[in-house]
């Protein structure tokens, strides 16, 4: 077995002492950072998501594999993330209300800040006067990444969009995104931007501040 098969075992399996030390194995073997995070990690994830949707387990088994991959990616996370000299001003990240999801938002906000933004993490389950208030208290952002992965709060991105345009004047851009997004549903509510994956996110973010 390649250590690449190995760590996407041990994530699925929810092996959270082994990853890292596997992670490791395969950085020293040569294998790209980027390849051990969306074929040993991401892809990984959706075969978990898979086997849960099809009743062969269970949430704490979706936890823990979450839990290893988080182990994993705090291995690759200086690999992946580079120090960007330039500043090009705030971006505001959260999880929407009710969603409890956090790995792609995380590394949504991994991708952005080594673009060069600084980068305000909400964490999870942030409310629209949550994301107000940090927006009141940082006039100067200029992106605001709102994430959803569940079709059940795809509605609180859209509450979460129409709560801010009706309490503060939109002098930053909106992206969107999470599994259940699409193009068509970032421009239905009202974003500025969307993207499938995180370096795409940091491409459009940019993209929307030049
Ligand atoms: C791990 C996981 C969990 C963990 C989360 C742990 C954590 N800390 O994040 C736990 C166990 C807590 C969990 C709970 C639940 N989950 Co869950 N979960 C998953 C799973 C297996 C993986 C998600 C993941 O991390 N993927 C890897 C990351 C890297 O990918 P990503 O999140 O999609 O992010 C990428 C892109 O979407 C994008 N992106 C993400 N955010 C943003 C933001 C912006 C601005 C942009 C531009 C891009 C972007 O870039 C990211 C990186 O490339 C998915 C299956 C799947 N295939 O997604 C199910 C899944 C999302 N969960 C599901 C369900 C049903 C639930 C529960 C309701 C289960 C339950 N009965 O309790 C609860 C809900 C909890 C809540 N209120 O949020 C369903 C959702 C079905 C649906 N259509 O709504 C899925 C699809 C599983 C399935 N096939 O049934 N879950």
């Amino acid at each position: 077995m390649s250590k690449l098969e190995e760590v996407a075992q041990a994530v699925e399996g929810g092996k959270l002492k082994i990853v890292a030390g596997l992670v490791e194995e395969a950085l020293a073997e040569g294998v790209d950072p980027l390849i051990i995070l969306n074929e040993g990690m991401i892809g990984t994830m959706g075969i978990v998501g898979n086997k849960f949707r099809d009743g062969e387990i269970f949430v704490p088994e979706m936890l823990i594999a979450a839990k290893a991959m988080k182990k994993g990616v705090e291995v690759l996370k200086p690999r992946l993330s580079s120090q960007a000299g330039t500043s090009l001003g705030k971006c505001i990240i959260g999880s929407v209300a009710g969603d409890m999801h956090d790995i792609g938002k995380n590394l949504v906000a991994m991708m952005i800040e080594s673009a060069g933004f600084e980068v305000i993490d909400l964490g999870v389950d942030v409310a629209p006067e949550t994301f107000v208030e940090a927006l009141k208290q940082n006039p100067d952002t200029k992106i605001l990444a709102l994430s959803a992965l569940l079709t059940t709060t795809m509605p609180a991105m859209k509450t979460a969009i129409e709560v801010i345009e009706a309490s503060i004047p939109r002098e930053f851009k909106i992206i969107v995104g999470g599994a259940p997004i699409t193009q068509e549903y970032a421009d239905q509510i009202g974003a500025d931007g969307y993207a499938p994956d995180a370096g795409g996110a940091a491409v459009v973010a940019k993209k929307l501040i030049a």
